[in-house]
């Protein structure tokens, strides 16, 4: 629900608050008031990008482009010197309509080139649809660069319907009275009142020779200068008639532009029809200066599966942030305003709280409630032991009912950790709880082997003997797991030491066994258990002999010392 740019705004210091005139780049800002953190919500848009990366090129009708089969062509310049060539199976004579669009390097210049005008009287038609599949905004002229001589006459035509309905754009003839039926204009001529007018403009088609002028312009600057004055110095103006003149911005507007090439240059007046092979039509660049348009309700475009989609902010939706998100319409969607200057007024979409049609809680709750700040809507209130945005979790102490669909009113069962044999009241997704040293089982309410459950609070406590491994020694009798009654003479927690050389370390010894217990030892297994029992053991008599041969007992030394101060005493030295 947290698309990433909030995510990605939050990891960001506040960007400046004030922004520059007509920036409109920053789609929120962090603000902090006595009532905490909040955002403040401006208009916004994508920076503008050069399309043309992004274009699909289709050429119709089929087979217009040159080369297959390989054919020679002349040019207006040199029309006697029809030696170059176009053959679709060489790289370095083909002319693909890729060409239009790609990034040309080291001043290599690189064209589609249709086939030549072979078919005359028919007219040499081709027609170039450009794609985009998202709704975008010219910014800038758009500006199409035609190697050997620019046509007699064409049309660009846009859609907005990504492709079902065209409109023209701008007529383009030598003579426009007399190809289209229309008076010739040109963009400078046109005012505030009828900007949007569709011209014929002359003056990209007449023969100044090929290589002289090459480009057809479709004028985006110089309509905005007619607001905005001749350097565009007065973006507020145009901006404030973007908001205000109807029609304004679906001027600019398209998903699709088509050229529809009607006759090639002719470097004359007339068609020469005993040299064909020099008029054909060769494009080597569009230019396509736009962005994409979010309503000014993103401030950034994303390709999404090699489909551009408005990243939209202010709880938008939809590819051009058309639509108000589910769960926030409280108020219908509109688009973002330039207006008032110079932030603009951002419009947001806000969370429905009467009508819960986002509130989404898997049946266990009915309410929610929208957290501004991090722009996420969660359920409240979750009911039936559940938790979670959507109620999707089982609380603390609770496991999911696997076999259960997740909106039932028992999807969560409680974990019923026996509270002495387990570490935590809360258990695993499988029900398992946290078994302490010596207990198992799912609710660890039972102890392993080599344990007995004592009350208490005690849980599973580690056997000192029992009938089985921990034997009484010296016909010892265990009591109740935790004592050997030890017969006569003997002694130790076990009866395992005997008389006067019970040995010193026999508590050490007891403490020794009862750390076989301790946790890094509950999930022993009976027989590893066992093996270390035996080491135990040998750990136990290698102690004992040492203690042993340090004795010091009544020994030679001392029995020596006795009888010398005895014979001193007795005068059996003489003095
Ligand atoms: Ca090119």
């Amino acid at each position: 629900p947290c698309p990433g740019p909030c995510l990605f705004l939050l990891l960001l210091p506040p960007p400046v608050r004030s922004q520059p005139v007509g920036a409109f780049d920053v789609c929120r800002s962090l603000l902090s008031s006595e009532a905490g953190p909040g955002w403040e919500f401006y208009a916004c848009q994508p920076p503008p990008v050069n399309m043309k990366e992004l274009m699909q090129i289709r050429v119709d009708p089929p087979g217009i482009t040159c080369g297959n089969p390989p054919e020679r062509f002349c040019t207006l310049e040199n029309p006697y010197l029809c030696s170059d060539e176009c053959d679709a199976s060489s790289p370095d004579l083909s002319h693909p309509p890729q060409l239009m669009g790609d990034r040309e390097r080291g001043g290599l210049i690189t064209y589609w080139q249709t086939v030549t005008w072979s078919r005359y009287p028919e007219p040499l038609l081709a027609n170039i649809t450009l794609s985009w599949n998202k709704s975008l905004e010219v910014v800038d002229d758009i500006i199409v660069t035609f190697e050997y001589g620019r046509p007699t006459s064409m049309v660009l035509e846009k859609s907005m319907d990504k492709g079902v309905t065209w409109m023209p754009y701008q007529y383009y003839a030598d003579d426009c009275m007399e190809v289209f039926g229309m008076m010739p204009k040109r963009v400078s001529e046109l005012a505030p009142s009828n900007l949007t007018r569709v011209i014929c403009t002359e003056q990209y088609s007449r023969w100044v020779g090929a290589k002289e002028e090459k480009a057809v312009v479709f004028e985006v600057r110089a309509r905005f200068g007619v607001l905005a004055g001749p350097k565009l110095i007065n973006m507020d103006a145009l901006y404030t008639r973007m908001e205000t003149m109807k029609g304004l911005r679906d001027f600019f507007t398209f998903t699709n532009l088509r050229l529809r090439l009607l006759r090639p240059a002719l470097g004359g007046t007339y068609v020469q029809t005993d040299n064909l092979l020099k008029y054909f039509y060769a494009i080597s660049n569009i230019d396509v200066p736009a962005r994409c348009k979010c309503n000014l309700h993103a401030a950034q475009c994303l390709l999404r599966d090699a489909t551009l989609m408005c990243d939209c902010d202010h709880n938008t939706d939809g590819q051009d942030c058309q639509r108000c998100r589910p769960g926030f319409k409280s108020r219908t969607w509109r688009p973002g305003s330039y207006l008032t200057l110079p932030k603009g007024t951002a419009n947001t979409c806000t969370f429905t709280t009467v009508s819960n049609t986002n509130c989404e809680c898997n049946g266990h709750s009915n309410r929610c409630s929208y957290i501004d700040f991090i722009n996420v809507v969660t359920c409240v209130s979750c009911k039936h032991n559940t938790r979670g945005q959507r109620c999707q979790y089982c609380r603390l102490g609770y496991y999911r009912n696997a076999s259960l669909p997740l909106d039932d009113e028992n999807v969560c069962v409680g974990c019923q950790c026996d509270l002495q044999g387990s570490s935590s009241p809360h258990c695993s997704n499988s029900g398992l709880c946290q078994c302490k040293a010596g207990s198992t089982g799912r609710r660890c309410d039972t102890c392993l082997s080599g344990y007995t459950w004592r009350e208490g609070g005690a849980g599973c406590t580690a056997n000192v003997c029992d009938e089985e491994r921990l034997l009484c020694q010296n016909g010892g009798t265990c009591l109740d797991y935790s004592s050997c009654i030890c017969p006569a003479n003997y002694t130790g927690e076990r009866g395992g030491a005997q008389g006067v050389w019970a040995p010193r370390g026999s508590g050490e010894l007891g403490a020794l066994l009862l750390g076989l217990y301790r946790p890094n030892h509950r999930q022993q297994t009976p027989s590893a258990l066992t093996q270390n029992l035996q080491n135990n053991s040998m750990l136990n008599e290698s102690t004992h002999q040492l203690e042993s041969s340090n004795e010091p007992g009544p020994g030679w030394t001392q029995l020596w010392v006795c009888w010398m101060l005895s014979a001193f005493a007795l005068g059996i030295f003489p003095h």
